[in-house]
């Protein structure tokens, strides 16, 4: 029996979930839905009633995003995204996910809102989410001059690298003329490169929704 995965496409956590899976070579049995319909079976195993959810084989619950990537990397690991020889990466990983879920990813809302209706405050509320931003093209920035190559935590990717990528990815689409001739080349080229992914293509790989169909589908693997 596989773990059941409620999925939202284009939901940024649920990105991140289906990124930890893909990148784990786990499989789970998807079930995509929408946040107008949740299904009664996912709110049974989660009553708080965010996407996404993993129910595993043995029953328990995992529905937190961040937590069901770990789950799924602590399962098989082989590009080695937790830098099991680096403890204190973990957790510096760790922190900055929780940076972007608790500040970063609010500010985004905002972004976007004040762009979406041509509010004067747009370039104001932008400002704000580069402060984020800033840091993350720094640390690509510092470790490219330090070691040669370009990452946000440690001397390799990691858990962080797909964890930041969806909310990356939706900033730099909020206003793109913007965002390609912005001050951040390395976290553009960053974003490209995953983007362009075959990875990715498989973590946004779109299933009929489960609810209509009743149609669930697996989801990683090799
Ligand atoms: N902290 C949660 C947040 C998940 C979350 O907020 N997901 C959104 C969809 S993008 C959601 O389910 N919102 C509830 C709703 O819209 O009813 C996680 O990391 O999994």
């Amino acid at each position: 029996m596989l773990p059941i995965m409620y999925s939202l496409q284009h939901c940024p956590y649920a990105m991140r979930a289906r990124l930890g899976i893909v990148m784990a070579q786990q499989q789970v049995m998807l079930r995509a839905v929408t946040t107008k319909n949740k299904p009664e079976e996912m709110l049974a195993a989660s009553p708080k009633g965010t996407i996404p959810v993993l129910v595993l084989p043995n029953s328990r619950v995992i529905d937190e995003s961040l937590d069901i990537m770990i789950w799924a990397l602590q399962q098989n690991d082989p590009e080695d995204l937790l830098h099991k020889d680096a403890p204190n990466d973990l957790p510096a990983m760790i922190d900055l996910v929780k940076r972007n879920d608790k500040n970063f990813k609010p500010q985004l809302e905002i972004y976007k809102k004040a762009k979406r209706f041509h509010q004067k405050n747009e370039i104001e509320e932008r400002q704000k989410c580069e402060i984020f931003i800033a840091e993350l093209e720094q640390r690509l920035t510092t470790k490219s001059l330090a070691t040669g190559g370009e990452y946000f935590v440690g001397q390799k990717p990691g858990l962080i690298d797909y964890a930041l990528l969806p909310f990356v990815r939706q900033f730099s689409r909020v206003n793109r003329p913007w965002f390609i001739q912005a001050q951040y080349p390395n976290l553009r080229a960053w974003l490209e490169a995953h983007l362009q992914s075959r990875n990715y293509a498989k973590a946004m790989a779109k299933y009929p929704l489960w609810l209509d169909e009743h149609e669930e589908c697996l989801l990683g693997g090799f």
